[in-house]
């Protein structure tokens, strides 16, 4: 049934079929997250990352309403030249772009859904949604938190924005019983930086021992997903005051004009992005090769273990 609508490309299939290392990717950073032309390049540098870390990359979308795993160069291209016209495609809005044979850019709790419908077990990205600041009045809380609460894969990511309320969105993922795992630090990064002054759960230090720990979750059933939070290197960190003055103007903006729901976070990142003049860009991207790379690796781990 599933197969009328997944479409997973020769060379995916071919390594998820030899038990080799697939690492997914999403697309919603490709058309929402970043301006065009540096998303399309930033998303073929990662796929090539991944290969030069013995993984096969497997970018996500939906197309036409077939849930797609791999893309061309072409479809890169064109979900980074489209932006806003490809829409922003959570769990909530699939089955809509599916049935109506429309595009969609997937965000990472669906492009989780259609990585595990593919079998795949690891995905790289910049940084998961969470609690927004004022949830408690807003409800503003990302469906990625209850994709990770039920769905097996691992999510490599720089940790969340501090456009979020992290200790809210840390909070959230303790009740949903999620694991965050530090990747060589106790802090939770806060994805343009490597400090948030919150804690994560475990702190682990090689790909080997993440692969352990990962494998014997879903051995034992432990149902749902793993954040990985992988500190952006030091040398591409941003002063921890200029990016928080930065976010409290975006957000102060984002109020003022009423911007909510699911314009929240694309608005966000435009917005810092340009009171930094660039170059939370340049971190961004920066901080997803990092996770691209890790992702790999754990693939690779993980594809060794019986
Ligand atoms: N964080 C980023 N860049 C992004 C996103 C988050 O730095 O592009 C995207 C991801 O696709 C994430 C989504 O899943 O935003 C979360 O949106 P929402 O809060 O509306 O669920
Ligand atoms: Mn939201």
């Amino acid at each position: 049934m599933i197969e009328r609508y997944l479409e997973i490309n020769p060379e995916v299939k071919a390594a998820l079929d030899e038990n080799k290392p697939v690492v997914a990717l999403e697309s919603t950073i490709i058309s929402h997250g970043m301006p065009y032309p540096r998303n399309v390049e930033t998303a073929l540098n990662v796929e090539k990352i991944i290969r030069e870390n013995g993984a096969i990359p497997a970018t996500i979308a939906i197309l036409k309403g077939k849930l797609k795993v791999g893309l061309t160069e072409e479809e890169i291209e064109y979900l980074g030249k489209a932006q806003e016209k490809v829409i922003k495609t959570s769990r909530r809005d699939i089955p809509f772009i599916v049935a109506n044979k429309l595009d969609g850019a997937t965000t990472v709790a669906s492009t989780m859904i259609i990585a595990a419908l593919a079998g795949i077990k690891v995905f790289a990205t910049g940084g998961i949604g969470g609690v927004h600041r004022g949830a408690e009045t807003s409800f503003d809380i990302s469906a990625d938190l209850q994709e990770l609460a039920q769905t097996n894969i691992a999510v490599v990511c720089a940790g969340a924005k501090s456009i979020l309320d992290i200790g809210l969105t840390l909070e959230y993922l303790e009740t949903m019983g999620v694991p965050v795992i530090g990747y060589g630090t106790e802090e939770m990064p806060a994805f343009y930086t490597r400090r948030s002054g919150f804690g994560v759960d475990y702190r682990i230090d090689s790909p080997e021992e993440l692969a352990a720990t990962i494998k014997t979750k879903w051995d034992l059933g432990l149902k749902g997903g793993v954040v990985v939070a992988n500190p952006i290197p030091e040398e591409h960190e941003i002063d921890y005051d200029l990016i928080n003055n930065a976010i409290e103007d975006a957000l102060a903006e984002a109020d003022a004009r009423g911007i909510k729901g699911k314009e929240s976070t694309p608005f966000l990142l435009a917005k810092v992005k340009d009171i930094t003049k660039g170059d939370s860009l340049e971190a961004n991207i920066k901080l997803v090769y990092n996770n691209a790379r890790l992702g790999a690796n754990l693939a690779v781990e993980l594809s060794k273990l019986k």
